[in-house]
């Protein structure tokens, strides 16, 4: 019996016009950098409406997308969100983060001054929602939201460094205060902070690696 559905109809990529394909979009992805160090220059605002569309198109749980992104980009607010975040990341760097955690990010050189907060022109906050509310204040469960809302971000990230951008996956811990600072309703919870905006002209980069292939990657 066929599929109720509608038709899915794709045109078929030749191995080689495939192979093609994916070689461009790997260098693409593999010239992203997580970056601290931004620009001010503004970001056309087409330009993150088109990245969260990209967004948007991930799979989810059920189709229930239970994700949503906020997009920062006045001042007054960006400054907000980096003062909330810069007080709980002094505790952290001051206590909160025992010995191992500071040791596994002595590469990055982070530290709790947060400028990029204020710097980059765009703040993206993600929201994931476990649950929805419907109109009579039913309860609509959402599934894999984490998996959901992590896979969703990618496309992100994806479609910003396609874009040129820079980003930077950010977790100030804990993060409740965007919720607050941003009037989210209470379903929803922070997931990422993710400045965007051009690297500046003289944004340096950790020297680090990326695993090799057999590292990461089993055939069986
Ligand atoms: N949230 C802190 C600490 C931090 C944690 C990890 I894991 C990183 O990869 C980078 C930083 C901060 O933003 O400084």
């Amino acid at each position: 019996m066929s599929h109720p559905g509608i038709p899915y109809v794709r045109q078929r990529l030749t191995a080689d016009a495939g192979i093609a394909a994916l070689r461009d979009f790997r260098d693409t992805l593999r010239m992203r950098r997580t970056v601290r160090n931004f620009s001010g220059d503004p970001i056309p605002d087409e330009l993150l409406t088109m990245a969260v569309e990209c967004a948007n198109s991930a799979p989810s749980g059920a189709n229930m997308q239970p994700w949503t992104f906020v997009i920062v980009t006045d001042p007054a607010v960006k400054r907000r969100i980096r003062e909330a975040a810069e007080t709980e990341e002094y505790d952290n760097y001051h206590g909160r983060m025992p010995e191992e955690w500071l040791r596994a990010l002595a590469p990055l050189q982070t530290d709790w001054h947060k400028e990029f907060l204020e710097v980059a022109p765009a703040l993206i906050a993600v929201f994931k929602a476990d649950f929805a509310l419907a109109p009579d204040g039913t309860r609509i469960t959402h599934y894999y939201v984490n998996e959901s809302v992590g896979i969703a971000c990618g496309f992100l990230l994806a479609a910003l460094n396609a874009a040129g951008l820079a980003t930077l996956t950010h977790t100030p811990s804990p993060m409740g205060f965007l919720r607050q600072i941003l009037g989210r309703p209470k379903n929803e919870k922070p997931y990422l902070l993710i400045p965007v905006g051009y690297p500046a002209a003289d944004c340096r980069v950790p020297d680090i690696p990326k695993k090799d292939l057999g590292a990461v990657m089993v055939r069986i």
